[in-house]
């Protein structure tokens, strides 16, 4: 039996945030990207550029690797958080200290136009109008992306000075 990975009952338009900052960080990114669309219920539209950027943390830490990429999923948002944690467990991710270095972040930062505010979810998350780490990625993806005004507008908003990068001739199709 052929299964579609394609169906009228798939939510659109969910927008991922990857990041990594232990370890060999884009290989993690990759990795994890590969693990998010070998998953039947997951349908892969696009990835962003890598980007190294400066963390944005009280913490001391490296730069970190980041991406975002936009999926289909079949399923419902809590079932993709639960995915997406159970990936970020099984390559070594351990919570401590707020904000502090990882192997691999995996955020829903956007759902379609759904809004969500549960103890355990919120979208859009929280933080993503103040992160360019997260906002410029989703932007190359769709420049029109629209929170209470458009993306974009947030970018010179921020107020601070994080570095970020464009790793050019590094991507996904180069983690082969
Ligand atoms: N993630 C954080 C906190 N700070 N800084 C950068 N540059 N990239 C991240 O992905 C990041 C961060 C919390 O998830
Ligand atoms: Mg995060
Ligand atoms: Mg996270």
């Amino acid at each position: 039996m052929i299964l579609l990975k394609i169906g009228p009952s798939m939510d659109k338009k969910i927008f991922i945030g990857v990041g990594s900052n232990m370890g060999q960080s884009y290989k993690n990114c990759v990795m994890a990207i590969k693990k998010i669309s070998s998953d039947r219920r997951a349908y892969l539209r696009s990835i962003s550029s890598f980007y190294q950027t400066s963390p944005i943390s009280a913490i001391e830490q490296n730069d970190f690797i980041n991406c975002a990429i936009e999926i289909d999923w079949m399923g419902t948002p809590q079932e993709l958080l639960q995915f997406l944690n159970e990936i970020e467990s099984s390559m070594g991710r351990v919570r401590s200290e707020k904000n502090g270095p990882r192997v691999i972040d995996l955020d829903i930062l956007l759902y379609g136009n759904r809004v969500i505010n549960e103890d355990s979810l919120t979208v859009p998350h929280k933080e993503l109008h103040r992160r360019r780490f997260a906002i410029m990625p989703c932007l190359e993806i769709d420049p029109h992306l629209t929170l209470t005004k458009p993306l974009a507008t947030f970018l010179g908003e921020t107020g601070d000075d994080q570095k970020i990068t464009k790793l050019e001739g590094i991507g996904f199709d180069e983690g082969e």
